[in-house]
């Protein structure tokens, strides 16, 4: 194609059409412009493999590969006798074994920072959140009385460490699980040993000829996804805050106006708050600062993209640029001076458009190279090596400018890092720390329900819009939405994470949040922070009136916009551990076929969740919203719509 021909191909694409974030917008008719190529025009030229999209083939082995019939799913079946069915459950065990393997490897990574420190050959890092070690310590069964904090520490790794190397037995962090839960998965058969033993049976279990009964497979598509859950992303979610400190409320800036065009802008992008930490202190090095400014600069910018970025947005503030699909898009401004990515999420067409625009990119992870990008690993041992000389390339290159800097000027404010601990303390106050308000307000229908709205933007879709208005919709119908991930920068770009955003909500939810404070909208983290919605409803069953398993809560699920696998492993766990989920965008499953019934109508009658879809995000709030009143209606709360406060004898009701 001539560049001519090119520049027309882009244009033909209308950034309004493709997303609702304003700065991305620019930067996509910027990058038109200037004849540069993104995620979003490849996904208007690559149309979807329709087959593939319903998951309909099978590439397991070198008889095939087999496609059937989306349209007539058993008019056919693979050349081994694999049905639809066996194909389609084969493919979605092998994408909840990515997404878990993905947690569960990040998980590790935390595990052995956290051992390094504990055991002090690790030096860079240390404990910061005591109180919640001993907490977590206390759960696990671990003796705390009396004890140094170290010595709880070792036996707590040990512990922890089991969620990933167990070859028999339960998963430590089962235990936080409501009883009637927990029983409900014994019966199951599904009750994850270790993470790694899971992951390794169900790839070999989708091996060709292996499991070929989908009502077995999902045995262990449910064991190796709440492994994820309450193994591979819960561990990494509580190291975090022993290592980082437990998030509490923080104002925050989001979007690209965050960058500044007098200073060195650096961008983190990825999922390993570890890097993200040591580049923290590399950017307030006073002996990096001084370099700065002597190259011209006023100072050094630090700011993050994706989950990473959530994690210091929520524990230390640090300004987030973006989502998923601006990460192409932000470095259009030019002003980008260094990004340095670790894991998970990273475009490999990051490369060509930093090429442009003469951003130094780096990868950092043994386990993630770009091939033509430069790679400086890594090491928890000697962190600075690595981040030291990304901050000094970033120097360099801001020394060296010379393509036009042109930044959107927008910043918008959110508030950020509701860590499930918080958002009791935040309810119940110091002295009366608890859930019981939170569900008193369920029950007495101020509040409605509860919804986790999370995940990816995909080019597939609208980039935001589909987030923005489910959320608007779902708290207008006092509907209480907590968020993590990529989802929650949507939100906090459209001003939904701020107190002021209560006038959205419908006059239940808004009374609430005005009484305390709080926005509609709460953000709790990064995908692994997933897990602190787990404990979250754990609370909620055990603060009492609500039932007794996390399937009888009014909760629910969505990641409308969702585009990884470990979004599928995300909302395998969800369903299994009994929160009905629905997801946007498409969905590879065929209709019609037993293992959709399955998924979408069968789990539940096990007393799990259970899965739904829809495109549209109205259709999607109307979905969620009947799911939350079909469970209220259960509780016997529908009976009572008079708006009263539950008194003190119908809390010792509830309590007794
Ligand atoms: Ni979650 Fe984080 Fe974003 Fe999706 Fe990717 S960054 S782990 S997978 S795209 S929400
Ligand atoms: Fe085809 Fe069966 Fe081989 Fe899959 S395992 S490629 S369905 S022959």
């Amino acid at each position: 194609m001539s560049k001519s021909d090119k520049l027309q191909d882009l244009n033909s694409l209308n950034p309004a059409d493709v997303t609702i974030c304003e700065t991305t917008q620019k930067m996509l008719a910027k990058a038109h412009r200037d004849g540069v190529e993104t995620a979003f025009d490849r996904a208007a030229n690559m149309k979807a493999c329709p087959i593939g999209e319903k998951s309909a083939c099978c590439k397991h082995c070198a008889m095939g590969p087999c496609r059937l019939n989306a349209k007539d799913p058993y008019s056919k079946v693979g050349v081994c006798g694999a049905t639809i069915d066996t194909i389609q459950s084969r493919n979605f065990a092998r994408m909840v074994a990515s997404g878990t393997a993905s947690h569960t490897d990040h998980g590790m990574e935390m595990l052995n920072l956290f051992k390094g420190v504990v055991s002090g050959h690790i030096k860079d890092y240390e404990i910061s959140d005591t109180e919640k070690l001993i907490q977590v310590a206390g759960e696990l069964g671990i003796a705390t009385e009396d004890r140094e904090v170290l010595d709880i520490a070792r036996d707590l790794c040990a512990e922890m460490e089991k969620t990933y190397t167990q070859i028999e037995g339960e998963l430590p962090f089962i235990k936080r699980a409501p009883k009637k839960t927990q029983e409900m998965w014994r019966e199951a058969g599904v009750v994850p040993r270790g993470a790694m033993r899971e992951i390794m049976e169900i790839t070999t279990r989708t091996h060709m000829g292996m499991d070929q009964d989908h009502t077995n497979l999902i045995k262990q598509i449910n064991r190796t996804a709440l492994a994820d859950g309450w193994g591979g992303s819960m561990v990494a979610t509580e190291i975090g805050d022993m290592l980082f400190g437990t998030p509490y409320p923080v104002v925050g800036e989001v979007n690209m106006g965050v960058l500044k065009e007098d200073e060195v802008n650096i961008i983190i992008h990825g999922h390993e708050p570890n890097l993200f930490d040591s580049m923290l202190a590399s950017v307030n090095d006073p002996e990096l600062i001084a370099k700065a400014q002597a190259s011209g600069a006023k100072g050094i910018n630090l700011v993050g993209m994706c989950c990473s970025g959530l994690e210091m947005l929520s524990r230390r503030g640090v300004p987030h640029a973006g989502n998923f699909m601006s990460t192409e898009a932000i470095l259009v401004t030019g002003a980008v001076d260094a990004m340095a990515v670790d894991v998970q999420c990273i475009k490999q067409g990051l490369a060509k458009v930093a090429d442009c625009y003469g951003t130094k990119l780096f990868t950092t992870n043994p386990r993630a190279h770009i091939e033509g990008v430069p790679h400086i690993e890594f090491e928890e041992d000697y962190p600075r090596e690595c981040t030291d000389t990304v901050v000094e390339m970033a120097i360099k290159r801001y020394a060296g400018r010379t393509a036009p800097i042109d930044i959107p000027k927008r910043k918008d404010k959110g508030v950020f890092g509701f860590s499930h601990e918080y958002i009791n303390y935040m309810l119940g106050g110091t002295f009366r720390g608890s859930y019981t308000p939170l569900n008193d307000n369920i029950i007495n229908g101020r509040i409605r329900g509860v919804a986790g709205v999370v995940g990816c933007t995909n080019p597939r879709v609208k980039q935001d819009y589909v987030h923005v208005e489910l959320v608007k919709e779902l708290i207008k119908n006092d509907i209480l939405v907590v968020q993590t991930g990529c989802s929650q920068i949507s939100l906090a770009k459209a001003g939904l994470l701020t107190p002021e955003a209560a006038h959205l909500a419908g006059p239940g939810l808004a009374e609430v949040c005005e009484t305390v404070g709080m926005p509609p909208v709460l953000g709790l983290g990064a995908c692994v922070d997933n897990s602190r919605i787990l404990t979250a409803v754990c609370n909620m069953v055990a603060a009492g009136g609500l039932g007794d398993s996390i399937a009888d809560l009014p909760v629910a699920g969505a990641a409308p916009e969702w585009m990884s696998e470990k979004a599928i492993a995300i909302g395998q766990y969800f369903v299994a551990s009994g929160v009905y989920t629905i997801f946007g965008v498409t969905f590879p499953i065929v209709e019609q076929t037993k293992f959709y019934k399955l998924m979408f109508e069968d789990l539940e009658k096990q007393g799990m969740g259970k899965w739904d879809f829809a495109v549209d995000p109205h259709d999607m709030a109307a979905k969620m919203i009947a799911h939350i009143e079909k469970k209220r209606a259960a509780l016997g709360l529908d009976k009572d719509k008079e708006r009263v406060l539950v008194g003190m004898d119908d809390r010792r009701a509830i309590e007794a």
